[in-house]
């Protein structure tokens, strides 16, 4: 019976796409030949709500690419009802419903529907000299505590991510106080940590990164700098050894507009080097100006970062010894690249090529590809879920956006050959279709977290599955109390690796209905309930300890 009623909420979305689909191609019959008209005024609205809202999936340009092309020849073709009905109601295949979720009314809608048939303003570019003039120091290095000033456990912090206020709360993991909230960009993406743990970066979308000292009574912003205006990656160097001493000596920014990643001193972000990743797809040789810089991950064994080019479908190994004269090396993998993590090893990085259904996988070592993996629908790893499976030895999983399964694939070439590099288990998730987004566990935990905000049924965005390792069955499915409204998003471990922190990401001006909750993860018992008002949409959240040693 559940089954049926999710069926048909699925079903009713399927056939509300269809019909107008269907609509769209009568409206073909008659294209119009001219955009419907729009004011500059609200042109210029709409092209701030398209850069808010939309700009991620289809591209600055509205070339496409996790969500389809939106170039006015298409976009007259659907015409001002069709595109109002996506907009508002959104599509079985992952679209947002923006109109229903309340997020942009009516007026917004329609306006935003005019604004796409027309052809999209040219992006503004970015120079060094221009971002030179956002760099801000507020404390320079010399001036940096040189041992912590508080008794906190600062390896056990959580940076949380506040999305639409633009700040970061700094969370003591073990007295669950918030330490301190900053500033950060709007619609801040990801943080993560240096080398030592001890600074925070921080990236929005709107491309403004800081570092945030958490030595310091209480943890204060030191630097930042816009490197971009649409921008969803940051890592520091993280290589020590016969090359040199490189720890947290750069810190690398990946922007999807202007398609480019930059190099910025790792203690104070001052800009040192702008890289275009504007480039030819590797598969037919096209070139794709917007060809932008999803995932950054810092290589521990060699003085590289792993960039992947999203629509080139190329992962460049960027070597920063000689920042004078980088060298890349451009990996041929597969197209539409996004999120990824390393294996157990930290030799081998599995990304997402997520609309052609695989995960790439690099051998950073060698420097070249080891295989495309087909897991499942639009894969999602966020960074992944590592841990040693009975049978199949070291295996590295990811949920999909797509399908309600999770994929393991085998990544110990050398004593499991005949497991590497295949999928080797999967999981299914309770409940018809997809939406997840992330997944994690902890080398000292028996399970594996996985949530599906995307999911459409509004039960299963408010659940979280547990698997057992061991078996890969599902343990418990867990939904959030009632009191909460909002998307169950994003997990993480304490250091421990004993406690799971899970978001609910609801509305910005509801901040009594969110929370982060902390879930025991022997009992799977809600445990600690960390609400306060400052507490606003909250989505990403990052343990120091776990996210510098990359575990996950
Ligand atoms: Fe993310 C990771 C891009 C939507 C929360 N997201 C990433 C990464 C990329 C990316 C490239 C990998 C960064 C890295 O590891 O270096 N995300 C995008 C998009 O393009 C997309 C689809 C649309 C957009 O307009 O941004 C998108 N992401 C979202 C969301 O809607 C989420 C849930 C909330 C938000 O911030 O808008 C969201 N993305 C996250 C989080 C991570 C992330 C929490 C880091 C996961 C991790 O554990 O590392």
């Amino acid at each position: 019976m559940k089954n049926r009623v999710l069926l048909s909420g699925l079903f009713a979305g399927m056939v509300a796409s269809t019909v107008a689909l269907l609509g769209a191609q009568g409206a073909q019959a008659q294209q119009q030949a001219q955009p419907p008209p729009i004011t500059p005024e609200e042109m210029k609205i709409a092209s701030q709500i398209y850069f808010d809202r939309c700009a991620g999936c289809h591209g600055t340009l509205r070339k496409g690419a996790t969500g389809p092309k939106l170039t006015p020849d298409r976009t007259r073709q659907l015409g001002t009802e069709n595109l109002k009905f996506f907009i508002t109601y959104g599509t079985p295949g992952g679209m947002p419903d923006w109109g229903k979720q309340g997020i942009l009314n009516e007026k917004e809608i329609d306006m935003l529907a005019r604004f796409l048939q027309h052809d999209p303003p040219a992006p503004p570019e970015m120079s060094l000299a221009e971002m030179k003039k956002t760099w801000k120091v507020y404390i320079p290095p010399e001036k940096h505590p040189k041992k912590p000033q508080h008794n906190r456990n600062w390896q056990n912090f959580m940076g949380v991510i506040l999305r639409d206020v633009g700040k970061v709360a700094i969370i003591d993991g073990d007295t669950k106080e918030i330490v301190n909230v900053v500033d950060t960009g709007f619609a801040v993406h990801i943080v993560r940590y240096s080398a030592s743990g001890r600074y925070m970066y921080t990236i929005g979308r709107d491309g403004k990164a800081t570092i945030i000292d958490l030595w310091m009574d209480p943890p204060q912003t030191v630097a930042e700098i816009k490197a971009c205006y649409d921008g969803r990656s940051i890592d520091s160097s993280k290589y020590k050894g016969p090359k040199g001493n490189f720890l947290d000596k750069y810190i690398i920014i990946g922007c999807y507009w202007p398609p480019h990643f930059t190099i910025h001193d790792g203690a104070t972000l001052e800009p040192l080097k702008i890289v275009s990743t504007s480039s030819y797809t590797y598969d037919t040789n096209e070139f794709v100006r917007e060809a932008r810089v999803a995932s950054i991950v810092a290589s521990h064994h060699d003085p590289e970062w792993v960039v992947n080019v999203k629509e080139a479908g190329q992962i460049w190994l960027v070597d920063y010894s000689n920042i004078k004269a980088p060298k890349i090396t451009m990996i041929e993998a597969e197209r539409f690249l996004h999120d990824g993590g390393w294996d157990a090893s930290k030799r081998y990085f599995l990304v997402a090529a997520n609309f052609r259904n695989k995960v790439s996988i690099v051998d950073t070592k060698e420097k070249k590809l080891v295989a495309n993996v087909e897991t499942g629908k639009i894969p999602h790893p966020g960074r992944g879920a590592n841990f040693v499976h009975p049978t199949y030895g070291p295996v590295w999983c990811t949920g999909h956006l797509g399908d309600n399964t999770v994929a393991c694939i085998g990544t110990d070439p050398v004593k499991y050959p005949q497991y590497a590099w295949k999928v080797v288990a999967k999981a299914e998730l309770p409940g018809e279709g997809g939406g997840n987004l992330f997944i994690k566990t902890h080398p000292n935990s028996d399970n594996v977290w996985v949530d599906r905000p995307l999911n459409p049924n509004p039960k299963l965005q408010r659940s979280v599955t547990v698997l057992d390792k061991k078996t890969l069955k599902v343990k418990a499915q867990i939904e959030i109390p009632q009191e909460f409204q909002g998307r169950a998003v994003h997990l993480e471990y304490n250091k421990n690796g004993d406690e799971v922190w899970i978001a609910v990401w609801g509305k910005k001006n509801e901040p009594e209905k969110q929370a982060i909750l902390v879930y025991d993860d022997k009992t799977l018992k809600l445990k600690h309930v960390i609400k306060d008002p400052r507490i606003s949409t909250p989505t990403g959240h990052f343990n120091v300890y776990n996210t510098m040693r990359d575990l996950y």
